[in-house]
């Protein structure tokens, strides 16, 4: 949509700095949300400091300290753990700056809270194993406690659980660390073979999914165990399309969307516009038929085929 007003002073001028203070950077998801960012502080003339903790808790608190410090006229938060992060959310907005937080948990609600629509997405992956399965499944689950959006994922799996009594989980296992999918997929290929009846792997974050393809494909089970994901990239297209691929079906915003609104919704906010509490973006199930029937091989095709992965009415800029 075309802009319907002139960019307030602030944003005409320049000099306005957002500090985009991440915990994880390793893997496509984040690559992607920090690219967004990244072109929509371009296109809103502001400076985005980017930081990354790479896993590393101290540092991510500390990181948020010093954009307190710094005095930066908005600060993005992501990730993380609550507990690490609250002090130094409770500084920023001690000190009046504008704080989004992206999929953890502020505990202020000064702040405004970024989540994609996690139960959606969980939702939309175990839709898709129920009805390749009919609703009878002997399925591995992928999970790490402590992450906001994993933890929301996780009731919808609880919940889908006792809603489903021909779906039981054979086991559980799961690990964030600086590679993920590595590790995933050594751990999925121990349990995979513990336990031979296992028809399903829920692993609802895609470096989880490409860890569970991983190790699939090295036992040979392709024909025989599907994964059901989260999330999607250039790299996930491969894997998801790639010939006998058992990654079946992901469920999926566009991370550079996210990113896009996150500073939308800082912009927003120095300018103290009105703005929901809570922005919440929703996926889009995208299955691995779609995409080979769409001939999707990257993330800019599949943006044109999916138009609904954007969502410019989303913290809108009225002068952007
Ligand atoms: C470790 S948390 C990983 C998740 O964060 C984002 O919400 C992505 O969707 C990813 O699945």
């Amino acid at each position: 949509p075309a802009p319907t007003e002139t960019a307030p002073a602030a944003f005409a001028d320049g000099g306005l700095r957002v500090a985009l203070v991440s915990q994880l950077s390793s893997g496509d998801y984040f690559q992607q949300l920090v690219a967004g960012a990244e072109d929509e502080a371009k296109a809103l003339n502001i400076e985005l400091d980017v930081s990354s903790a790479g896993g590393d808790n101290d540092k991510h608190a500390l990181n948020l300290e010093q954009a307190v410090a710094k005095k930066a006229d908005a600060i993005i938060v992501d990730h993380g753990f609550a507990e690490t992060i609250q002090p130094a959310v409770k500084k920023a907005v001690d000190a009046k700056i504008p704080v989004v937080a992206f999929d953890v948990d502020p505990g202020d609600s000064e702040v405004t809270t970024l989540d994609q629509d996690d139960h959606e997405i969980a939702g939309q992956a175990l839709g898709a194993l129920k009805q390749d399965t009919g609703g009878t499944a002997e399925v591995l689950y992928v999970y790490v406690a402590g992450f906001e959006p994993l933890d929301r994922r996780n009731e919808t799996w609880t919940q889908f659980k006792k809603d489903n009594p021909g779906v039981t989980q054979t086991a559980q296992i799961g690990v964030v660390n600086g590679s993920t999918a590595a590790a995933v997929a050594d751990q999925a290929k121990a349990a995979l073979q513990a336990h031979p009846e296992t028809t399903s792997v829920f692993a609802p974050y895609d470096e989880f999914a490409k860890g569970a393809t991983l190790a699939i494909n090295e036992l040979g089970l392709q024909g025989k165990v599907k994964v059901y994901g989260a999330d999607i990239s250039t790299a996930d297209i491969g894997v998801i399309t790639a010939p006998d691929s058992p990654w079946v079906a992901t469920s999926a915003t566009d991370p550079a969307n996210v990113g896009r609104v996150a500073v939308r919704a800082a912009a927003l906010r120095i300018a103290g516009r009105d703005l929901p509490k809570s922005v919440v973006v929703p996926p889009t199930l995208l299955t691995r038929d779609r995409l080979v029937e769409r001939k999707i091989t990257n993330v800019q095709q599949l943006t044109e085929s999916f138009p609904e992965l954007a969502t410019p009415d989303l913290a809108r800029v009225p002068w952007k």
